[in-house]
C-alpha cells in the first residue's frame, strides 16, 4: 500500500530530518522531490501544487517551534498537510435516531460494491448492530446470488426480489427491516461499465425509495486518477456523503487516497484492503498519513489485535499495552495473533521502526516469523519478562542459541523497546515521537483525533 509514495516522501524528507538549520535550497530541494512524489503517485496536479505551496510557506514562515529541530518541523509540517488533505479527522457513518439506518452504495461494476455491502455489514454487526442488506442490482442474475452467500457468510440477511427491479427491491427490503427491527439497512446497487444517464436515474430512484443518510461511493484506489474523476462525475449528477475506497491493498502509487477529498469535497469513510469479508476499516486520514510517512500505526495495530483475541482477553491486552508493559512474552504472543490479523507484511509495517526493516523484502514469510520466535524462545524467562537484563553477552547467546546474529537480536530488542515506548505515551494520551520525528503531540500542535477517539472509547467501556 502506497510503498513507492512512501518511499520516496521520506527520502525527501530523510534529507531535512538531522539538519539544524533549513536554508532556503535545502528546503526547495525538498519541496521539488515531495512534489515529484506526488506527481509520480498519480495524485492531482492542482492538489500536488497546493499542497506544496501550503508545506513551503509554513517551511519557511513563523510557524517555528523551538523544541523541535527545524528538519523535525517540517516532518511534522509534512504530516499535518497530507492529514488536511485526505480529511482531518476521521467522518464516520450517520445513524439515524429512527432505525433502521439506510446506507446505499454506488459505483461503477467492479469497483467492489457487493463485497464493501457485505463488509460494512460485518463491521456493524461486530459493533453491536443488527444490519441487513438489500439485493438492488437486478442487472446481472449472479449478482442477487453474490449477495446471499456472502450474506450467508457473515451471518447478516440478505433481502432480495427476483424478477423485480431496483426501486422496487430497495424499498420492500427497507420495508422489510423495519418489520424485522434491523438497524442498518445497507442496500446494494448495480453498476456499469460506464456512467451512463440510465444508471444515474435509476440509482436516483433508488435513493428516492430509501432515503439513506448515507450514499457512499464506492471507487477502486487502483485506477488512480480516473477513481477521481468518476467520483467527480458522480458528484454532479447523485450527489454522494462519503467515498469507499477499495483495492488499496493492491494500490502502490496512493494518488485516489490522496485525491478524492480535495477534488470532490468528499471524505473517504472506509477502506478496503483486500478481498476477505473482515478486510474493511474505517479510514483515519492522520493514521494513514503515520503510515505513508514510515511513522508506523499503533492504533490500529491494537484495534486489529483486539478484533483478533477473544473477548475477555481484550481488556487485558489493552491495559498491558497502554501502560507501556510489553514485554517479549507479549511480544511473542502478539507474533502468533499477527496471523489471525491479516497479511504479516501489512500488519508488520504498523510497528513503528520496523517498515525500515522490511525494506526490500517483497514478502514476509514464515522464515522470519519463525526467526523472530526463535529468538525470543532462545531468552530466559527473566530476559523476556524484564528485557533491560539484556546486556552484549547475554545477546551473544541469545544470538547463538537461536541461530541468528547479535544485530539480528539488536533489531528485535530495539524494535520492542519502541513499540513499548510508542504504546506507553499513547495511553498517556500523547502520540509519541520517533527517533528524528516531530513528536505529533508537541505544544501547539492539534491532538490526532484517533487517540481521542481511542481514550473516549476506553471510558466507555469502563462504564459499563
Ligand atoms: N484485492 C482486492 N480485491 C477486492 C477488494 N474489494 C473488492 N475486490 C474484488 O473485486 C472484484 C469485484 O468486486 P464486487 O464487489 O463484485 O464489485 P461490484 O461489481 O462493484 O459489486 C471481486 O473479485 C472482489 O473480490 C479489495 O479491497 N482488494
Ligand atoms: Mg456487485
Amino acid at each position: 500500500m502506497f510503498d513507492t509514495l512512501s518511499d520516496k516522501l521520506q527520502h525527501a524528507l530523510g534529507d531535512l530530518r538531522g539538519r539544524g538549520k533549513l536554508d532556503d535550497e535545502a528546503i526547495s530541494r525538498a519541496m521539488r522531490e515531495i512534489r515529484l512524489a506526488l506527481l509520480e503517485a498519480d495524485v492531482n496536479f492542482q492538489v500536488v501544487k497546493d499542497f506544496v505551496a501550503h508545506v513551503r510557506e509554513r517551511a519557511t514562515g513563523a510557524d517555528v517551534q523551538k523544541s523541535l529541530t527545524p528538519g523535525q518541523q517540517v516532518v511534522k509540517i509534512v504530516h499535518e498537510e497530507l492529514t488536511a488533505l485526505m480529511g482531518s479527522g476521521s467522518s464516520g457513518l450517520a445513524f439515524s435516531p429512527r432505525p433502521p439506518t439506510a446506507i446505499l452504495l454506488a459505483g461503477l461494476q467492479g469497483s467492489g460494491k457487493t463485497t464493501a455491502a457485505a463488509k460494512l455489514a460485518l463491521l456493524l454487526r461486530k459493533e453491536g448492530k443488527s444490519p441487513a442488506l438489500v439485493a438492488a442490482d437486478l442487472q446481472r442474475p449472479a449478482a442477487i446470488e453474490q449477495l446471499e452467500q456472502l450474506g450467508r457468510q457473515i451471518q447478516v440477511p440478505v433481502y432480495s426480489e427476483e424478477r423485480s427491479d431496483a426501486v422496487k427491491a430497495a424499498a420492500d427490503g427497507l420495508a422489510r427491516a423495519k418489520e424485522e427491527r434491523r438497524d442498518v439497512v445497507i442496500v446494494d446497487t448495480a453498476g456499469r461499465l460506464q456512467i451512463d444517464q440510465e444508471l444515474m436515474d435509476e440509482l436516483g430512484r433508488v435513493r428516492d425509495a430509501v432515503k439513506p443518510l448515507n450514499v457512499l461511493l464506492v471507487v477502486d484506489a487502483m485506477t488512480g486518477q480516473e477513481a477521481v474523476n468518476v467520483a467527480q462525475a458522480f458528484q454532479e449528477k447523485v450527489a454522494f456523503d462519503g467515498v469507499v475506497l477499495t483495492k488499496l491493498d493492491g494500490d502502490a502509487r496512493g494518488g485516489a487516497a490522496l485525491s478524492v477529498k480535495a477534488v470532490t469535497g468528499k471524505p473517504i469513510k472506509l477502506a478496503s484492503t483486500g478481498e476477505k469479508v473482515d478486510q474493511l476499516e474505517y479510514f483515519h486520514p492522520d493514521r494513514m498519513a503515520s503510515r505513508i510517512l514510515g511513522m508506523g500505526d499503533v492504533l490500529t495495530l491494537i484495534e486489529r489485535a483486539e478484533a483478533a483475541v477473544e473477548e475477555d482477553e481484550k481488556e487485558e491486552l489493552e491495559r498491558r499495552m497502554m501502560r507501556g508493559e510489553f514485554t517479549f512474552d507479549d511480544f511473542l504472543k502478539s507474533y502468533k495473533m499477527l496471523r489471525r490479523m491479516g497479511p504479516l507484511q501489512g500488519v508488520l509495517k504498523m510497528i513503528p521502526g520496523l517498515g525500515k526493516q522490511l525494506e526490500g523484502l517483497d514478502d514476509v514469510d514464515e522464515r522470519q516469523l519463525a526467526r523472530v520466535e526463535a529468538i525470543i524462545l532462545s531468552m530466559t524467562p527473566r530476559e523476556r519478562a524484564v528485557p533491560h537484563v539484556i546486556d552484549g553477552s547475554r545477546r551473544k547467546r541469545i544470538a547463538a542459541g537461536s541461530g541468528t546474529s547479535v544485530e539480528q537480536v539488536n533489531q528485535l530488542l530495539e524494535s520492542r523497546k519502541q513499540m513499548a515506548k510508542m504504546l506507553k505515551a499513547m495511553g498517556s494520551g500523547k502520540m509519541p515521537a520517533l527517533p528524528g520525528q516531530a513528536p505529533l503531540g508537541a505544544k501547539g500542535a492539534p491532538r490526532p483525533s484517533a487517540t481521542r477517539k481511542s481514550k473516549s472509547k476506553r471510558k466507555r467501556k469502563a462504564k459499563r
